[in-house]
């Protein structure tokens, strides 16, 4: 039985009234990063933090933590955290779990004295999703020095906004110093997103990792063209490049097998008119694989797919990367933690890299990092259908608390 006893009630009751900031109707929400409902959501968790009476910093990229007051500066925190910002069609627990679970951890080992050497802290990092803004994991990088502040306050989104001016329009242009002080260590408490667990019926992931991760944007230029007028034979038609390009990166994922994934999730068409051949396809392709090797050999091969489909249509490409980050191995002693706690507790346990792009792959630059996975039903996530069980949803939180008091006391 662990020393702080956690409210399931209190974690669901936080979570529905942070899911309801950017309420998009059908059970999800949006809260793309620094926007309004960004704020909000951010104005909502910090209050919470306040309330606790956690001393709260807000840094140059607007990550905001709230730590246990009482203890001497020099006496790094364990420090546990996600995000809160969403991508457009979101789920209520990605991110904001972690967030808010390791609120109640804090509000539980509070409530029950525990005494411990150190504090505990939580975190939420900026721009964690990266659908706005690119790369991903933005403040939890700029958190560990992996980005300087003033190349990250550069940086233009998908709407032509920069993110220093919506840090300063939101408010969440801090002055705590980057990059920061590393943490004792960090864990990341996440839902799977994912169907390993839900179909295996695994109470609990062990993350030992994360896999590799890239994003290119590509932008196809052909010829625009009346759409009635034009012969077939003399269109550079940039949408069937792009068309073509979708159907290269399956063929070449499908010959590399798991775990290689390949996605083209964003494109714009300029004009984007009824009867108008485009004059310019812009699409972003993410490649990911637990192996650096295999996703370079991915990338090369989808890049050398798209320059043969453009010249065979007469148009010309360019690219720019968006993302990259080599696959991260997490801290062994911390990994082997989460499984004992996970065991003690009676809990299914299981070892597993983790598909998505998460926080604790930053931090585990800086600090002894692990992540801990629940359950996705069906491995719904990045959709307003994500769900996780509430008694999932409190084992997670339950073994995120106990893993975080003993690393406390290392
Ligand atoms: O893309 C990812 O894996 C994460 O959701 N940012
Ligand atoms: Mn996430
Ligand atoms: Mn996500």
């Amino acid at each position: 039985m662990s020393e702080a006893r956690l409210s399931a009630d209190r974690l669901l009751r936080r979570l529905a009234e942070l899911a309801a900031v950017g309420d998009t109707g059908d059970g999800g929400c949006s809260r793309l990063a620094l926007t309004d409902d960004d704020r909000r959501g951010r104005d909502l968790v910090a209050r919470w933090m306040r309330d606790l009476g956690l001393i709260v910093t807000i840094d140059a990229i607007g990550n905001v933590v709230g730590t246990q007051p009482g203890f001497d500066d020099g006496v790094a925190p364990v420090m546990c955290g996600s995000h809160i910002d969403t991508v457009a069609t979101g789920g209520r627990y990605d991110g904001n779990y972690g967030v808010l679970a390791g609120l109640e951890v804090i509000e539980a080992v509070q409530t029950a004295g525990v005494p411990l050497p150190r504090p505990l802290a939580v975190a939420f990092f900026t721009n964690e999703e990266g659908s706005r803004f690119a790369p991903d994991m933005l403040g939890s990088l700029a958190f560990v020095g992996g980005i300087a502040v003033e190349a990250a306050h550069d940086i233009v989104g998908i709407d032509g906004a920069r993110i220093r001016n919506e840090l300063a329009r939101i408010g969440y242009l801090g002055g705590a110093p980057l990059p920061a002080a590393a943490p004792h260590a960090f864990v990341e408490l996440h839902i799977e997103q994912g169907p390993i667990l839900a179909a295996e019926g695994t109470a609990i992931g062990a993350v030992t990792g994360v896999q590799g991760i890239s994003w290119r944007e590509f932008t196809v230029t052909g010829q625009s063209n009346h759409a009635g007028t034009t012969p077939m034979r003399l269109r550079r038609d940039p949408l069937l490049v792009a068309a073509e390009t979708a159907v290269a990166v399956r063929r070449i994922v499908a010959e590399m097998g798991d775990p290689q994934v390949g996605t083209i999730g964003r494109i714009d068409l300029d004009p984007n008119l009824v009867n108008v051949v485009a004059r310019s396809a812009t699409f972003t392709v993410d490649l990911r694989n637990t192996d650096d090797a295999l996703l370079r050999s991915a990338e090369a091969r989808v890049a050398e797919a798209i320059e043969y489909l453009a010249a065979a249509e007469g148009a010309t490409v360019t690219s720019r990367p968006l993302a990259r980050f080599e696959p991260v191995a997490f801290d062994e002693t911390v990994v082997c933690l989460v499984e004992t706690v996970a065991r003690e507790r009676g809990l299914t346990v299981r070892r597993m890299p983790s598909g998505a792009g998460h926080d604790a792959q930053m931090l585990a630059r800086v600090c002894p990092t692990a992540m801990v996975f629940v359950p996705s039903v069906d491995g719904i996530s990045h959709n307003p259908a994500e769900h996780t069980a509430p008694a999932d949803l409190t084992a997670g939180a339950e073994v995120l608390a106990e893993v975080m008091i003993r690393l406390a006391r290392t």
